[in-house]
């Protein structure tokens, strides 16, 4: 019996066929998106599983405690769960390849005076048990005896986050990303400062003397950096973050509640027709015209999806103001465009082109898709024809093209709008509806299993 202790790590995860990768619940790390599972973690995890060729199972563990113990007594393969790279932790697990740096910022909510740093604070601070930022913290206490704080062991970060949006703490603690990927959700939130330098995040996995996981893992992330990979799936998760007008989204939270009943049905009819989740047929409409029927831009296009007057035509409708219409015209188009696309071009990347085509039209999708290749880059992802985009809009690039100049830039910013507004609503209509999750996620472990 003792003698099985002897067999690599590596070997054991082959044998079983299963790798056994703890994460946590939240959109920087593994969430349900429509109908299937996303989040950056979720997807490395998957990938790594496919690179050693066995089943991926996705433990949830009731807290982040739970969590680095489990890992620490070799109950599980690996943490993938945006855990920093701390001295403490280094002497209890050993840490995989930095894929991402993030600074932990102070939060507090808008309207709230500013603190100016972290002597100053005047309220209730509450962090996550067992989190880095308990361990900054009592480094900071060594100088500040008066600092004080609590420590939730219930709520992660984006649950803290949501308790200082509703003014049920007044600060918290959490890192750049997470409150990049909350603040669409949560728009009252405002960082007040950093309150570390720019903290490497890894995975993590049992300290032990057997290196052969940890070298899987190193040669893993060596190629997934190369190719570009990694680069395209952090862009993919916070590439439509940065620029988003937080004014804007209060609108929208507001306008949820108002005017998406009224077209709701109609979304979700022509959503059930050509193949769409109702929510972004939704985001796509209030990004066109913030759902105004009678919307009009300066170019003549009209109607809660915007359409030219040779796609109304195209689409056979006559009144593009009438939305019982203009959805069914705007998702019977959109579907006309993805179908159209080569066969090869795999999903989610096909509705976004598709939806880049719906705004700039499929012949200056093309140009850029061709120029894209030109530059060692893949035609069929949306995250490299995003990059190429813009420059239709400067002479060098679009004298290459066959359609020539286009504002390029334009389907970009539409599309990162168009992403974030599915991604409230998503959130907002989970929790308002409290409708299920056409996926079911893996059972949630609220102790830890005796033998995992
Ligand atoms: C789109 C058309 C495409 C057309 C492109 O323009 O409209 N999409 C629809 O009608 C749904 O068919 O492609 S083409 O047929 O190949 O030429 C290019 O002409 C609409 C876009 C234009 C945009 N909104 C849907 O996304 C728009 O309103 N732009 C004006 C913005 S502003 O008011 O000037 O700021």
């Amino acid at each position: 019996m003792a003698c099985s202790e002897a067999q690599p790590h590596l070997e054991e995860i082959r044998e079983r066929g299963e790798l056994r990768v703890l994460t946590r619940y939240g959109p920087t790390t593994y969430y349900v998106k429509g109908n299937e599972l996303a989040g950056l973690e979720y997807e490395l995890a998957e990938r790594f599983a496919t690179f050693l060729n066995v089943r991926l199972k996705i433990i949830v563990p009731e807290n982040l405690g739970n969590m680095l113990t489990l890992i620490e007594q070799g109950k599980a393969d690996i943490a993938a769960a945006g855990l920093t790279i701390t001295p403490a932790r280094k002497d209890l697990i050993r840490f995989g390849p930095v894929y991402q740096e993030v600074t932990e910022q102070l939060v507090y909510r808008n309207g709230n005076p500013i603190p100016q740093d972290i002597t100053a604070l005047n309220g209730q601070l509450e962090v996550v048990a067992s989190s880095s930022h308990v361990e900054q913290l009592e480094s900071y206490k060594q100088d500040i005896p008066e600092l004080e704080w609590t420590e939730n062991q219930q709520l992660d970060s984006s649950g803290l986050l949501e308790l200082v949006q509703l003014e049920m703490i007044d600060y918290t603690i959490a890192d750049s990303n997470e409150i990049a990927a909350n603040q669409g959700l949560f728009p009252e939130l405002r960082v007040a400062f950093d309150i570390s330098e720019p903290r490497p995040l890894a995975w993590a996995l049992p300290l032990s003397e057997d290196g052969s996981l940890y070298n899987e893992i190193v040669t893993f992330f060596a190629q997934l950096d190369q190719s570009g990979d990694l680069d395209r799936l952090i862009a993919k998760y916070y590439g439509h973050i940065r620029r988003f007008d937080y004014v804007d989204t209060r609108a929208f939270h507001h306008r949820i509640l108002t005017d998406l009943p009224t077209y709701q049905p109609l979304f979700e009819q022509a959503a059930k027709q050509y193949g769409f989740d109702w929510r972004l047929l939704a985001a796509i409409s209030y990004q066109e015209s913030h759902w105004d029927p009678k919307a009009v831009s300066s170019t003549g296009v009209k109607g809660l999806m915007m359409l030219t007057q040779a796609t109304a035509k195209q689409m056979n409708i006559d009144n593009r103001e009438d939305p019982q219409q203009s959805i069914p015209a705007g998702a019977a188009y959109l579907a006309y465009i993805r179908e159209n696309l080569p066969e090869r071009i795999q999903e989610p990347d096909r509705t976004w082109l598709a939806l880049a085509a719906y705004n700039i039209g499929l012949g200056h999708l093309e140009d850029a898709r061709i120029l894209t290749q030109k530059n060692g880059k893949n035609p069929d992802l949306w995250p490299d024809v995003k990059q190429i985009l813009p420059l239709l809009g400067k002479k060098k690039w679009y004298e290459q093209t066959r359609y020539g100049y286009a504002r390029g830039g334009e389907p970009v910013r539409y599309i990162e709008n168009v992403r974030r507004y599915y991604d409230i609503l998503l959130h907002e209509l989970e929790n308002s509806q409290a409708e299920k999750p056409a996926l079911k996620l893996p059972p949630l472990i609220t102790t830890p299993p005796a033998a995992l």
